[in-house]
């Protein structure tokens, strides 16, 4: 089923355009989460030593990728992006491998980083400013993007490939170096993107790898002064905690942290096309999306029919690992969170009635990974633990209510404001739900994941600080802006001052 390597590989840092071991010395493994017995690969466990030495060849190799005309820059991305389509299927099965999403998944994650590698390559040649009037006779204004200088790039297992594209694609491309530490969950992925950066021809210095745990490569990342923005993607916990070590020293960050993604399904709603788009974002992923609907709010009316059809496809479901095609519903990453989903489903014992699911996954082939049984709990209540707290896990909340109204209040009465959907035949409803929901993504009549990489993707509220990553405003996070004013008037204009 797996392919169990005898001896496994083991990687090193990329710094300064080469593969070096860790100063340090130590190495981690990264194993199969399907199967814990197969080792995916050693990788060097960093030290702030090593980001040190990357944040130096960053520097040395700012000013020369800054003066690179922006479409050369973009030329590199291109030529990245091609070779990630290129190695798709590679870099796909090593994916699944490391940790567990499943192949069709996999193939989607590697898609999205070709598709921000386009389009950021595309803004090489945009970069956009505006050229607006002066108050002032024989006056030009103007304003355009510069780089920041260095970029620290910390990024989740979760879509190991495209969230660490989303982040480097905009900061290559805007003319900053960067320094880029993955999860310990999925350096495999990182190092085999980074081996694609190398070979598409970016410079010496311009992207450096350095594998290690958060408490040591991550904060060594945020204490750096050199280094003037950090973009992570996480748990709000560490979220919050690289947001006030990052505020200490006035560092640009930009934050994607946690969701608790609601369908809202009315009673006028197409209840077929609704339960498919539930399950795929309930339990697509595990459940091990940003974007992962946990709480499906129902008008009471058609509650107990859906959760009857729901049920009955959940039941249908084929958990195992993700290299297996026949399979739906990989494993858990880790051990760590597999726990956390156990302890939520105990809890949700006492909170609704247990529809399907409740436990670990052990059978057969399951026995050596971390698999948990896709859960739904019916007759939750809005402000339930379960209906509240984000469990990254397989684990779907039912919420009775009546009406939009009640429907629309429980949507948004949580922390988080990621995504949202509505399954209404109402174009009127539609348009208040787009209107009502405070998320950052809304979809009509689908579930709520499947962002696009050329739109905004963030949340409001406990979701992140007001950035956005994908879109032509992923550049705001990695750009400054500079107001310029050219005077030809030949004398001296004073703006504001009355009676020139
Ligand atoms: C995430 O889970 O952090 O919209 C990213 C989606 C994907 C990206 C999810 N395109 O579900």
């Amino acid at each position: 089923m797996t392919e169990v390597a005898a001896d496994p590989t083991t990687y090193q840092l990329f710094i300064a355009g080469r593969w070096v071991d860790g100063v340090g010395g130590a190495t981690f493994e990264s194993v199969n989460p399907a199967d814990t017995r197969d080792v995916v690969g050693r990788f060097q466990a960093g030290t702030p030593a090593d980001v040190a030495m990357a944040v130096r060849a960053a520097d040395m190799a700012s000013p020369a990728w800054k003066a690179t005309p922006a479409p050369k820059r973009g030329e590199i991305l291109y030529r990245f992006g091609a070779l990630m389509a290129q190695h798709k299927e590679r870099l796909a099965r090593a994916m699944t491998r490391e940790m567990g999403k499943v192949l069709a998944e996999a193939r989607g994650d590697v898609q999205e980083g070709i598709d921000i590698a386009f389009l950021m390559a595309g803004e090489g040649r945009r970069m956009s400013g505006d050229t607006v009037p002066s108050e002032l006779p024989d006056k030009w204004a103007m304003s355009i993007r510069q780089p920041l200088g260095i970029a620290g790039i910390v990024t989740p297992w979760n879509f190991p490939m495209a969230i660490p594209c989303w982040k480097m694609m905009p900061a290559l491309v805007a003319g900053n170096t960067v320094v880029f530490k993955p999860s310990s969950d999925a350096p495999l992925c990182a190092t085999l993107l980074v081996e694609l950066m190398d070979e598409a021809g970016f410079p010496a210095g311009v992207v450096n790898l350095v594998t290690g745990a958060g408490g040591d490569v991550g904060n060594a990342i945020i204490d750096n002064p050199d280094i003037r923005v950090v973009s992570f993607t996480g748990s709000s916990e560490t979220g919050r905690a690289i947001g006030e070590r990052a505020g200490r020293r006035l560092k640009r960050l930009s934050l994607e942290l946690g969701g608790k993604n609601a369908v809202v399904v009315l009673k006028d709603a197409d209840l077929d096309l609704a339960t498919d788009g539930i399950l795929w974002s309930a339990f697509g992923t595990t459940g091990q999306r940003c974007t992962a609907c946990s709480r499906v709010i129902v008008d009471r009316a058609v509650a107990d029919d859906l959760v009857a059809r729901l049920e009955a496809r959940t039941r249908t479901l084929k958990l195992g690992s993700g290299l297996d095609e026949t399979v739906d519903v990989g494993p858990l990453v880790n051990a760590p969170a597999a726990a956390k989903v156990e302890r939520y489903v105990e809890t949700g014992r006492h909170e609704g009635e247990l529809v399907i699911g409740g436990a670990r996954a052990t059978g057969g082939d399951l026995a050596h990974g971390h698999f948990f049984a896709p859960t739904i709990f019916h007759g939750v209540a809005p402000m339930a633990t379960i209906a509240q707290e984000e469990i990254f896990g397989p684990v779907l909340s039912v919420i009775p209510v009546d009406g939009y109204d009640e429907a629309m209040t429980a949507a948004n009465q949580v922390k988080f404001g990621l995504s949202a959907s509505v399954f209404t035949r109402d174009v009127n409803t539609a348009f208040r739900a787009m209107r009502d929901f405070e998320t950052g993504i809304v979809y009509i009549n689908a579930g709520t994941t499947g962002a696009e990489t050329h739109l905004p993707f963030g949340g409001w509220k406990d979701t992140g600080n007001g950035h956005r990553e994908a879109g032509h405003v992923a550049l705001d996070t990695f750009t400054e802006w500079k107001a310029i004013y050219v005077d030809f008037s030949g004398k001296l204009q004073r703006a504001q001052i009355d009676n020139q």
